[in-house]
């Protein structure tokens, strides 16, 4: 087996079963623009820690997979020039080659699987692109994580650059739940509703708990999605996202920009053409998604 490094914090709150919730790293290498996004990774430990939870940011550091980084790792994370994007395919090759990576939420889900981490705070996962003409379909590997591995992701939905009922239908389709957090709408991620509908709703962190042990207790491997809409203060309405979004979207288009590059570069896109208020609601939102899912963990851990 290959070995995890972990923080004495994360191993000893993992041994005494106290609870950790486990924060994704793409979103702080390419999620946001430096210098923010070291602020941003603290931001969302504080956040994890203020829930009552110990964060675990989980990447590749030197092809040695970290389950929580030290402020050094961190910083190294934020600002070290070699940093790739890494999905679950990617991570066999990291290690052997000794890189460094920046985990989505897909490799993610599988490093903290492997740690024995139930719950796990992001943005937004990815999900089904727009068809583009003349391109094959772009759906990120989160979906097929989602389907196989049991990790519970608090998010505000898919990011809003996505096709939405699509990524609504492929979840349905992948057997994997999707739960409204005091809400029945599926959030859009910078806005609080997409005109869609959760499969189910649940208002509180103790019945969250329940159902994840439920599922646990019938063997279902598969992950669970919380959805978790955007702090009302942030969130913009979708007719103001749905403008930033075709703009985006034309951009990403025009410069016939594909694969792994394709996520980066719309939420680039999306917060020029937002005037930066796009990257304001991805904070926002991110630290809401990391308190809910430290009381999730600790109410999973008391039961
Ligand atoms: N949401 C954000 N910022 C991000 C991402 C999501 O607000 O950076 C990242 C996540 O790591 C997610 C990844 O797993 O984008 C999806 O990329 P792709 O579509 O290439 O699978
Ligand atoms: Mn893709």
């Amino acid at each position: 087996m290959i070995d995890l490094v972990m923080t004495d914090e994360v191993k000893a709150a993992l041994a005494a079963g106290r609870p950790v919730v486990a924060l994704e790293s793409t979103i702080v290498a390419h999620g946001f623009p430096r210098p923010d996004n070291l602020a941003v990774g603290q931001a969302l430990e504080q956040a994890v820690r203020d829930g009552g939870a110990v964060p675990a940011t989980i990447a590749v550091l030197d092809g040695r997979p970290q389950i929580g980084l030290t402020p050094a790792g961190l910083d190294r994370l934020a600002n070290a020039p070699d940093v790739v994007k890494v999905s679950t395919r990617d991570l066999g090759h990291l290690l052997a080659t000794r890189g460094n990576g920046a985990t989505t939420v897909a490799a993610t889900m599988v490093l903290a699987a492997r740690a024995g981490i139930r719950v796990f705070a992001t943005g937004g996962i990815g999900g089904v692109h727009p068809a583009q003409p003349g391109h094959p379909p772009d759906i990120s590997a989160d979906l097929a994580e989602l389907a196989r591995t049991r990790v519970a992701v608090v998010c505000a939905g898919a990011k809003s650059i996505l096709d939405l009922p699509a990524t609504l239908e492929m979840l349905e389709t992948l057997g994997v739940p999707v739960i409204g957090y005091g809400t029945d709408a599926f959030p859009a991620f910078h806005a609080r509703e997409s005109g869609l509908r959760v499969g189910q709703r649940v208002d509180d962190a103790a019945t969250m708990a329940a159902v994840l042990h439920a599922q646990d207790g019938l063997g279902l491997v598969c992950g669970t999605l919380v959805c978790n809409p955007p702090p009302a203060e942030a969130a913009v309405t979708r007719d103001v996202l749905d403008g930033w979004v075709a703009a985006a979207l034309a951009e990403a288009q025009a410069q016939g920009v594909k694969g792994a590059k394709v996520t980066p570069f719309l939420l680039a896109a999306l917060d020029r053409l937002s005037g930066g208020h796009s990257k304001t609601v991805n904070l926002a939102l991110a630290k809401s998604n990391a308190r809910v899912a430290a009381a999730i963990a600790a109410a999973y851990a008391a039961q």
